[in-house]
């Protein structure tokens, strides 16, 4: 039997890193869109919640490939802006900012805010269509805190400014090996890992039986 495939719809190589990391163990083949071919597939992001965009971004790749195919959607939600940038963190300085940007934009929103008021949630949403075009969602968050300055090299996004809970330390300090354990996205793909696993042995009970 061919070994599984999962097209992984982001664009991010960052996240391509992670996802690849943290499914390691698992007995499919983890593809990025370059991999198979995919390049200038362009999908707005509008919807309101991060499900909304997984879904639509899983979709939209779905179309167009073999195979099960998954989306990250995901962001860093403050407290103290009332979720803010949430949604929109890819894009909180505007259209193509780059991370420096952002993290900057963030820093001055938090000007003068002391650290007891400076708690937020990464969260992540997992959308994976099967090859029924079934939509199977997950979700993971990690609490942290906003530090006063960027702190760390590892990572990507606001890693070097969101220190995990637990540690004293940010995800761009505490680096890949540990973050993918913690992570919001370490914590939604444990879930998605068990769907998936459950697809491939429901898989090879269709195949024993159709022998
Ligand atoms: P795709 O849509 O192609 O997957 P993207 O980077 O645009 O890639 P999102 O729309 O989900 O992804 O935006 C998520 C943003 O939230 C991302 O660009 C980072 O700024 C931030 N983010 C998400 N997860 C993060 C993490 O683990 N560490 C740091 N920042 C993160």
């Amino acid at each position: 039997m061919n070994k599984s495939k999962l097209v992984l719809a982001t664009g991010n190589p960052n996240k391509i890193e992670e996802i690849r990391d943290i499914l390691k163990e698992l007995p499919i083949e983890v593809l990025s869109k370059e991999d198979v071919g995919l390049k200038n597939i362009d999908i707005e992001e509008d919807g309101n919640t991060l499900e909304e965009n997984a879904i639509k971004k899983a979709r939209a790749i779905a179309n167009e490939v073999e195979g099960m195919v998954m989306a990250d959607d995901s962001g860093l939600f403050v407290d103290f802006l009332g979720g803010a940038p949430g949604v929109h963190s890819a894009r909180y300085s505007g259209e193509n900012s780059t991370d420096e940007e952002n993290n900057r934009k963030l820093l001055e929103e938090l000007k003068g805010v002391p650290m007891e008021k400076r708690g937020a949630s990464f969260k992540a949403v997992m959308a994976l269509v099967t090859e029924e075009g079934k939509i199977i969602t997950v979700s993971g968050e990690c609490r942290g805190t906003i530090a006063f300055e960027a702190r760390g090299k590892e990572g990507f996004g606001y890693d070097p400014l969101f220190i995990v809970d637990g540690y004293d330390k940010t995800f761009a300090e505490l680096g890949e090996e540990v973050k993918n354990k913690i992570s919001h996205r370490a914590k939604a793909l444990d879930q998605l890992k068990k769907e998936i696993t459950k697809l491939l042995e429901d898989d090879g009970d269709a195949d024993i039986c159709s022998k």
